[in-house]
């Protein structure tokens, strides 16, 4: 079967049963950017609507006791990105760093680290569970995705995703439906403390129901766009290009 037989083939059957899950919801609530071919394009699509329709019901991730909370919090996989202009930001403790928010929204705008504090924040502590066999309890604070697009007038009718680029060369994308999540936040703070470089200083995205590798760290720009289909391979996401879910729902 040639991949676009079978792409059509996984589209048709699994719409349909997406529309009886999803009533009322769109299509794209179950598709990630990329369908891949065979058997792990239909355990993508399966897994990410099963996991949309348990959300109809339980929508906010469990958040837990400050008790709970795991001494330390783990670094992992990239902990001090050896680029340039992040060294030099983070001499000048982020003074200079700046959010550029661009794309499909009304007003492209540019934030500074003390626009985003001066933001409404929600503090949340919660459960991230590593692809990689580890988990760890912390607290995060930092604005709603949502308010901080806000600030760029909003997403305009068209936007599908937010992409993120990050100072080590990572990107990564959520759809509309991950962002409008209230604890999808922008953390500045892990456990009452100033994010520590390790866990991805001086802003990293907290996606509460998904793997930790959708957890972008070390913050560079923050694009709305339509489609993914001009990052890396095309799959939305780097750790996506390499073969994993694009939709890692925990
Ligand atoms: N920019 C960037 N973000 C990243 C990573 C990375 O290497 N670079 N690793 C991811 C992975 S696999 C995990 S488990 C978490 C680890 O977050 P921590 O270092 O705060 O424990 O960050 C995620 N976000
Ligand atoms: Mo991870």
């Amino acid at each position: 079967m040639s991949r676009e037989i079978s792409r059509r083939a996984l589209l048709g059957g699994f719409t349909g049963l997406g529309s009886l899950l999803l009533t009322g919801c769109s299509r794209e609530m179950f598709l990630p950017p990329q369908v891949r071919g065979g058997l792990v394009g239909a355990a993508d699509v399966l897994t990410m609507g099963a996991n949309r329709f348990l959300q109809r019901d339980q929508p906010l991730a469990r958040e837990y006791q400050w008790s709970d909370i795991s001494h330390p919090f783990p670094t992992w996989a990239q902990t001090n990105p050896p680029d340039e202009e992040y060294q030099r930001l983070r001499r000048g403790n982020f003074a200079e760093w700046r959010l550029p928010i661009t794309g499909l929204v009304a007003r492209p705008v540019t934030l500074s680290l003390d626009d985003i504090k001066r933001l409404p924040a929600r503090t949340q502590i919660t459960a991230h569970v590593c692809e990689q066999g580890w988990s760890a309890i912390g607290e995060w604070t930092g604005p709603q995705l949502q308010r901080v697009l806000e600030e760029a007038g909003g997403a305009l009718p068209a936007a599908r995703y937010v992409v993120f680029t990050t100072y080590d060369g990572w990107y990564e994308s959520i759809d509309m439906f991950e962002v409008a999540h209230p604890q999808t936040i922008l953390a500045y703070r892990l456990n009452r403390e100033e994010l520590p470089m390790g866990n991805g200083a001086p802003l990293r995205l907290r996606v509460e129901r998904q793997c930790g590798y959708k957890n972008v760290k070390f913050l560079k720009t923050i694009e709305v766009v339509d489609s993914v289909a001009g990052y890396g391979r095309g799959a939305g996401g780097i750790s996506a290009d390499y073969g994993f879910h694009w939709f890692a729902g925990v």
